[in-house]
């Protein structure tokens, strides 16, 4: 049998599992909020058109409205100046949606530490234990965040100084951005920086480092747990939104 019937006579049996690693988008789906000065987000909302009635007898449908970074989405090249000149969403090839997954799992640290960054020494470790991080993989990191993900004050995290959500040390950030042919990062939370990557040098390293190296961003994943920490394949399909800097996306992994 062919590589790819194997793989969907697999898939069938169930010897390999399709993991979705997506949030649900509804109203309540947690989105970014910048300080007020900054231009917003839109959450996701549905606007009903007709339900087996008079606008529509025999079907129903919605138009939907919500921000380009709402929920698990993909963040294009072109999302941080650092990328500008970079691929709009609509141009990322679809070749470098998927690829083998690396998951790294600081699920204790942050429990302990909801600010944890993870950093140059994980890395190091992690690649000693599993073997160098894959060319034309993604990296994920696995937080145990996804379990407020119902819950966007939860999610959050916020208070006075801002959001305390964990991410990656701006000398991680550059070493996977500049050293590592990974086609991004995913993370667990509203956004691939940590919660207080605002004041880090760069700020949003994340962002600025990631994007401007031609890497990717996914967000909001969930069931991290259920993959292993190498040997998966993830698939991430943004929407081809002309000139836009990103899209809500369905991830998922084949393990
Ligand atoms: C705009 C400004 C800052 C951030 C973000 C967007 C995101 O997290 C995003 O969804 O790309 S941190
Ligand atoms: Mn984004």
């Amino acid at each position: 049998m062919s590589d790819l019937l194997s793989l969907a006579a697999a898939i069938a049996s169930g010897s390999v599992q399709v993991i979705d690693l997506t949030s649900p988008l509804h109203h309540d789906t947690p989105i970014l909020g910048l300080p007020p000065e900054m231009g917003q987000t839109a959450r996701f909302e549905l606007e009903e058109i007709s339900r087996y009635d008079d606008r529509g007898p025999a079907w129903y449908w919605n138009n939907f409205t919500t921000g380009e970074h709402t929920g698990t989405h993909f963040d294009a090249p072109n999302h941080w100046v650092t990328g500008k000149d970079l691929d709009d969403i609509s141009q990322v090839p679809v070749t470098r949606m998927i690829g083998p997954a690396a998951v790294i799992d600081k699920t204790a640290e942050v429990a302990a530490n909801p600010d944890y960054l993870l950093t140059m020494d994980d890395i190091t470790a992690w690649e000693a234990a599993n073997g160098t991080l894959p060319d034309g993989g993604w990296l994920l990191l696995r937080t145990g965040w996804s379990k407020f993900g119902d819950d966007p004050a939860a999610f959050a995290n916020a208070d006075e100084q801002g959001p305390h959500t964990p991410g990656l040390s701006p000398q991680a950030a550059r070493y996977l951005a500049e050293e590592t042919k990974l086609l991004g990062f995913g993370t667990e939370t509203v956004g691939t920086d940590a919660g207080g990557a605002f004041g880090f040098d760069p700020p949003f390293p994340c962002h600025s480092l990631f994007l401007g190296n031609n890497k990717y961003g996914l967000t909001q994943l969930r069931n991290l747990d259920k993959l292993p920490a190498t040997g998966a394949v993830v698939i991430a399909l943004p929407l081809p939104i002309v000139n836009g800097s990103g899209s809500p996306c369905r991830v998922i992994a084949l393990v």
